[in-house]
């Protein structure tokens, strides 16, 4: 019913993912900023990514009203028509870039491995065919040694001037089991071993990721959503690792509603 107000549609609910994720402290923010708590009632939920993907599954098959704690790349923008909410007031930034940060000494010890993350740089719809798959029902492993087979120009790439690792050098990869960092982490994790490496990878929260690196219990993580979403973690860490720059250009985060939801394209409709 689209003239009913949206707020008691959804039980001033923004379904959210795991509480550990950025979006969900810069969500915390959006509500104080645009004052939609407290006497407008509307709380975040934190549940997890695949809990909020079914639930907008649902919402979306029948066409009713949905706020979620959206991100692209992703395969929802591929799957479902949605849009990202107005944020007059800037509080998730423009865009976001994600960044592969290494330990300290890693070019030393291993600089092949360490050139190669240097490299790695791709696009967000590069990014969202492995996490189409994935979505559709691959392992991660299968869809990313797909995904390079197919690409073989771009792997090239990354892995120019880089001579094949003798004598198994292992390499640890950590990084937070969001379908975007599940499928970066599988692919150049793919690509460091046919280059010789072998290569762990292991998935925790947000916090323990940089301190995995931070300590050197971990080589080095392809997940870091800058300058906004992991901005408290890169405050903290910033000067015990190594930060390679961007593997991609063109992240977004934000607040997402289905695009029959016509009304709500800001979030100061949100109180209407
Ligand atoms: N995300 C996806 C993460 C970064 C990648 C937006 C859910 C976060 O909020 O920290």
């Amino acid at each position: 019913n689209s003239k009913e107000k949206l707020g008691p549609q959804v039980n001033y609910t923004i379904t959210g993912i795991d509480a550990g994720a950025g979006e969900m402290s810069t969500t915390q923010t959006a509500i104080k900023k645009y004052h939609l708590g407290v006497s407008n009632k509307w709380q975040l939920q934190p549940s997890s990514t695949s809990a909020m993907t079914s639930t907008l599954d649902k919402a979306y098959k029948n066409k009713q009203a949905i706020v979620i704690t959206g991100w692209q790349p992703h395969w929802m923008f591929k799957k479902y028509k949605l849009k990202f909410l107005k944020d007059p007031k800037n509080v998730y930034g423009k865009a976001e870039h994600i960044s592969t940060i290494v330990r300290k000494g890693l070019k030393k010890d291993s600089p092949g491995a360490y050139k190669i993350l240097d490299q790695f740089h791709w696009t967000p719809s590069q990014m969202s065919d492995v996490m189409l798959e994935v979505n559709a029902g691959k392992s991660p492993k299968t869809a990313a040694k797909q995904w390079i087979k197919k690409n073989k120009k771009t792997v090239d790439r990354w892995t120019k001037g880089v001579n094949k690792a003798t004598g198994k050098k292992s390499i640890k990869l950590t990084y937070v089991a969001w379908d975007s960092e599940i499928a970066s982490t599988n692919v150049i994790a793919q690509v460091l071993r046919d280059k010789g490496y072998n290569v762990t990878i292991q998935s925790m929260e947000m916090q323990p990721v940089w301190a995995s690196v931070a300590t050197k219990a971990a080589d080095a993580t392809v997940s870091a959503w800058l300058p906004k979403t992991s901005a408290k973690f890169y405050a903290d860490y910033k000067n015990q690792v190594e930060d390679l720059g961007a593997n991609l250009e063109g992240a977004k985060v934000g607040l997402a509603v289905p695009t029959y939801m016509t009304k709500i394209n800001s979030y100061n409709d949100l109180k209407n």
